[in-house]
């Protein structure tokens, strides 16, 4: 009885062997035929009552069924498992011969593209594009631009001193008095570059920014010539009617000196962190040179004389693209950077 029974449980879970579709499948049919509830486990309890000789005749059998069956799950198993694989790898399948992408192309910083334009706009106007040194001597930061050690303008750029006496600069003017140094008159140069004060830092107001500085030396220049010059420079950047403002400014090199301000472009002049209020964002500091500072550098006031602007690069690039917190400019956010 028994023995049929082997057989025909045997027969039928071998046939389901054969038809399985997916390695589910087969496992399914070993839990029925071989597991704990199993059909054959169910018959080996039932070999407890036979006699001791059938039991062994059984038993063999009973072997054979459970070693047939689990060889040919294991076949089956494994043929599944490698067609499994082999979509795997299909799908996964990479060319390896093909030339790599190589590392996703950055773009310039919103400040150095602007920068650039900047550039290209005064080299044809016939200005040359000069540099200076960042840790400057308080010779060319303050003194040569007519701001000797008592004076008080020197604390309005809070200064980062060095122990050698030397300076992280304020603001580019330096590179005026290098200019100067190093190039007789007529003389026509920007500056562009870091400045550094020592300063708590908030929505308009960064220790370390961007200036722009510029210098016109010649004959007869008159504070016409320089409007000009913002005007045109303004024009460029923004490419459309931007709402200035210019007040009387102090700065010990200029005389006499300009602030020009921009109407927020943030807020459209009603008012937010970024011009602290008031609607305007200084901009745009400017002016006649002070005969002074051109006799320092040895220039003689009597033949020539000129204008200089400071321009606040930083503070520029937030209303080109309407920034409303100079802090990202600076924050190494690649998904701020993107979008320019
Ligand atoms: C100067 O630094 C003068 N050297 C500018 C100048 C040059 C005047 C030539 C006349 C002739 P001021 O301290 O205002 O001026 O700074 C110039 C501009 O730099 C400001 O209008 C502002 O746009 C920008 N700026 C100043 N401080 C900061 C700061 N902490 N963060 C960002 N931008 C600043």
């Amino acid at each position: 009885m028994l023995e049929n029974q082997i057989s025909e449980l045997q027969a039928a879970a071998l046939k389901r062997i054969a038809a399985a579709h997916s390695a589910d499948e087969i496992e399914a049919v070993r839990v029925e035929a071989l597991g704990r509830k199993g059909a054959l486990t169910q018959v080996s309890k039932e070999m407890g009552k036979l006699a001791p000789e059938e039991r062994a005749r059984v038993g063999k059998l009973l072997n054979a069924a459970k070693q047939a069956l689990e060889q040919a799950l294991d076949e089956r198993k494994q043929e599944f498992d490698a067609s499994a694989l082999r979509a795997q790898l299909d799908a996964e399948w990479i060319d390896l011969t093909l030339p790599s992408p190589g590392p996703r192309a950055g773009s310039l910083h919103p400040i150095t593209q602007i920068q650039m334009e900047i550039e290209d706009l005064f080299v044809s106007l016939g200005f040359m594009v000069l540099d200076g040194p960042e840790v400057e001597t308080e010779y060319h930061n303050f003194d040569a631009l007519n701001i000797p050690p008592e004076h008080p303008a020197r604390d309005s750029q809070d200064t980062f001193w060095l122990t050698d006496g030397n300076l992280l600069r304020t603001h580019t003017s330096p590179v005026q008095v290098r200019g100067m140094e190093r190039f007789s008159p007529p003389l026509r140069m920007i500056a562009p570059g870091r400045a550094f004060r020592n300063e708590s830092v908030d929505a308009s107001h960064e220790h370390t920014f961007y200036q722009l500085e510029g210098m016109m030396i010649d004959r007869d220049v008159s504070v016409a010539h320089l409007l000009y010059f913002m005007k045109t420079l303004l024009t460029e950047v923004f490419r459309r009617e931007v709402t200035v403002r210019l007040r009387p400014g102090f700065f010990p090199f200029v005389e006499p000196g300009f602030e020009l301000d921009i109407q927020c472009v943030i807020c459209g002049g009603s008012g937010c962190a970024v011009c602290k209020h008031s609607g305007w964002v200084e901009l745009l500091p400017c002016g006649l040179v002070n005969p002074n500072v051109l006799r320092i550098s040895g220039i003689d006031t009597e033949k020539w004389n000129g204008f200089a602007f400071g321009l606040g690069l930083t503070r520029l690039v937030m209303m080109r693209y309407g920034i409303d917190d100079i802090r990202l400019l600076q924050s190494g956010e690649l998904r701020f950077l993107r979008q320019f």
